[in-house]
């Protein structure tokens, strides 16, 4: 290879050069005695010659030099501030007294450094005379010392807070033994999912229940930080299980760390963690929740160091390092992430009485309500760098969906006085219903996405979620449309059982479309899984609380025969799997042909209750490949989001309005209850810790 090969010389090739076959012949590698000794006298001038002009510099640039150097890092300087007005000029040339004070003040720290170096050796020596596991004994002391330290410092009190109206925590039982029966049994679901968890899964961020052992994926980072006890206590706390509730908390107070080098998604930690934290704290009043959600808050802050301050979408843990997600539109952070932030980070700031929180939430806010809309609607993508939009793409469901939630619930959640945020939903909500909202041929109502001025006729489960969204946000909406939307609420949890209704399992797929004589159906191989997801009974329950129609209940009733009925157990050979699988099959007909004529002859109950013994995943919770298909596969993953949202949604479907009610509890979008604060307006004046 040749030198212009190795060393590029600003990106030009240096031509070879031509000096004659008889002066310098190529093969010659090596040089002559006289051409060495030429080279070297050259060499030795150039040297001398900067060490000459070295002396004629002057001297305060020779000063400069040595400060730049390791005498600096070892030998700290005097501060002649402190020493005295007299002696500012200390380091000038020509004031002898002042200059032997500093000579004798170097060797005084020489010596010092001097000392403490033979001591550190001593030590060093003391230490390699001891045994392997005595030095490692002495390592792990000292690293548990720093750790407590750590701790004592991050587990400061925080400001005594007045606690908001906390009703509704201990309620909801139904009078009709039908309806208790159906609680209890969601009841013992969750149960099944925990105990699973925790003989299978302890510690890891969620449960693979076929397989029997721990699961993660990239949106909690490297680390296992116990995801689904976090995401489950409050769904434990609401339903009783006070001893799985305490486990819990146990496992956090002494092992849920921060200090990990992990990157993480901020959405997905503020929602799963900050929001399950807060609302174990606020339920159950214990103090480690509410720290711990403090310290993982601080965690997350860094992500905000961006030029717009619209956050990452990933930050490390540890390094505060942020980045979004590759597959973003031109780098961009997603609308339902950096959107999603609203709920918890207020309550942060008011338990805090640290306004840090409020204000990143606040500057989002305000930079969208600046930014144009194409159509009046939010673009899913905003580059963080630029404070541009990526793609035009608006969707209600992934990718844009909580965002238009947590507008109407930080106004909700603030007593119905952050009217701004209600502003900017009535505005949402009609551009969404002008340009997305449409009925299909066969009279469903569907949510669809705009994508670069075209409408996909397209909604995915995510989407579902809207239903109850529109009728929460009925009451108090813009000329007085609460039948409207309550209407427009009750239309898309019709349009979404029927995308339950027409599966094979009665379960709803990812996503469905209404196109070319499809309704609600999904149509690629890869839109037709069903993981668990809570959106389609979340808005069942909504519903239910606003309107008391019986077939909500109904409808959540189906869902979860599904769960109790066509889930399989594990085998331990593929012939118990087939005679599993076969027996989960017939049973489930016959339950089926039982419920669809409306009788509940002992036979169904006495089917219902083998098919519950023999079809459940004995590990857990599945979700499914496919929904249309007789002989399902299953993921092998038990979201935590099933024990923190489709449970607590099914739970409080079969539980009286008296259990969390919504004049006093906001859900966040994990199902997450926060309770209102009765702050005035958009500040935090309310509280106490901002006067
Ligand atoms: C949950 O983590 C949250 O509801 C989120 O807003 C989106 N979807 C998942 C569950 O489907």
């Amino acid at each position: 290879m040749t030198t212009p090969a190795l060393l590029p010389l600003s990106g030009r090739r240096l031509p070879p050069l031509n000096l004659g076959t008889s002066s310098f012949p190529h093969h010659r590698a090596t040089l002559r005695l006289s051409e060495k000794f030429i080279l070297l006298l050259i060499l030795s001038a150039f040297i001398t010659l900067c060490f000459g002009a070295f002396f004629f510099l002057p001297d305060s640039s020779k000063h400069k030099r040595f400060d730049l150097g390791l005498e600096d890092v070892l030998i700290p300087h005097v501060d002649t501030s402190k020493v005295g007005k007299n002696l500012g000029g200390f380091l000038i040339h020509g004031q002898g007294h002042d200059e032997h004070r500093h000579r004798e003040e170097e060797e005084r720290l020489r010596n010092k450094i001097r000392a403490d170096h033979e001591k550190a050796l001593e030590e060093a020596k003391e230490k390699l005379k001891k045994s392997r596991d005595e030095i490692q004994a002495e390592i792990q002391t000292e690293k548990n010392k720093v750790v407590q330290e750590l701790k004592k410092k991050d587990s400061k009190p925080l400001p005594p807070v007045p606690l908001p109206n906390l009703i509704g925590i201990n309620s909801g039982e139904p009078a009709d033994p039908d309806i208790r029966e159906k609680r209890n049994k969601i009841k013992e679901m969750m149960k099944h999912a925990w105990d699973n968890y925790r003989q299978y899964g302890w510690g890891h961020n969620e449960l693979k229940p076929i397989a029997r052992k721990g699961h993660s994926t990239n949106i909690f980072g490297n680390s296992q930080m116990g995801a689904t006890i976090v995401d489950a206590l409050d769904t434990l706390y609401i339903m009783g299980l006070h001893d799985e509730f305490r486990e819990g908390q146990e496992w956090i107070d002494k092992n849920l760390d921060f200090s990990v080098n992990s990157e993480v998604s901020v959405f997905e930690v503020n929602i799963r963690f900050i929001g399950g934290l807060l609302a174990a704290y606020y339920l159950s009043g214990q103090e480690v929740f509410k720290i711990k959600a403090v310290q993982l808050a601080g965690k997350l802050l860094p992500a905000f160091n961006t030029p717009t301050g619209i956050p990452w979408a990933m930050v490390n843990l540890k390094s505060g390092v942020g980045r979004n997600w590759g597959w973003a539109s031109a780098g961009s952070s997603i609308l339902a992430e950096f959107g999603t932030l609203h709920m918890e980070f207020v309550h942060l700031s008011y338990l805090t009485g640290d306004p840090v929180y409020y204000n990143k939430v606040m500057h989002i806010r305000k930079l969208l309500q600046k930014m144009d809309r194409p159509n009046g609607l939010y673009p899913n993508y905003l580059n963080p760098r630029t404070g541009r939009w990526g793609q035009h793409h608006t969707s209600v469901g992934g990718l844009g969906d909580s965002f238009y939630e947590y507008l109407l619930k930080a106004w909700l959640m603030s007593d119905k006085m952050d009217t701004e945020a209600r502003k900017m939903y009535d505005d949402a909500i009609e551009a969404i219903e002008k340009h997305l909202i449409r009925k299909s041929n066969g009279g469903l109502t569907f949510i669809g996405e705009w994508k670069n001025g075209h409408l996909e006729r397209k909604m995915g489960h995510l989407t579902c979620f809207a239903g109850g969204m529109f009728a929460l946000g009925a009451d108090g909406s813009r000329d007085d449309k609460a039948g409207h939307y309550l209407q427009l609420g009750a239309e898309i949890a019709h349009t979404c059982h029927e995308s339950y209704d027409r599966t094979t399992l009665k379960l709803g797929p990812e996503a469905f479309k209404f196109d070319g004589g499809v309704e609600a159906v999904a149509v690629r191989q890869n839109e037709k899984y069903y993981i668990l997801r809570p959106e389609v009974i979340e808005t069942y329950w909504y519903m239910w609380r606003f309107t008391h129609d019986p077939k909500y209940r109904q409808w959540g009733w189906e869902a979860t025969q599904f769960f109790t009925t066509t889930s399989m157990r594990p085998s331990t050979s593929v012939l118990t799997f087939i005679h599993t699988y076969h027996t989960c099959l017939a049973a489930h007909r016959i339950c089926t042909e039982e419920w669809t004529s409306g009788s509940t002859n002992s036979m169904c109950i006495t089917s219902s209750e083998a098919i519950d013994k023999y079809c459940r995943v004995s590990g857990g919770f599945s979700g499914v490949k496919d929904v249309y298909s007789s002989s399902p596969t299953y993921d092998d993953v038990q979201q935590s989001f099933f024990l923190a949202e489709t449970l607590k949604y099914l739970y409080l479907l079969f539980s009286n309005d008296d259990l969390l009610p919504l004049d006093n509890w906001v859900f966040n979008t994990e199902a997450h209850p926060l309770p209102v604060l009765h702050l005035a307006n958009t500040t935090l004046s309310g509280n106490p810790a901002y006067r």
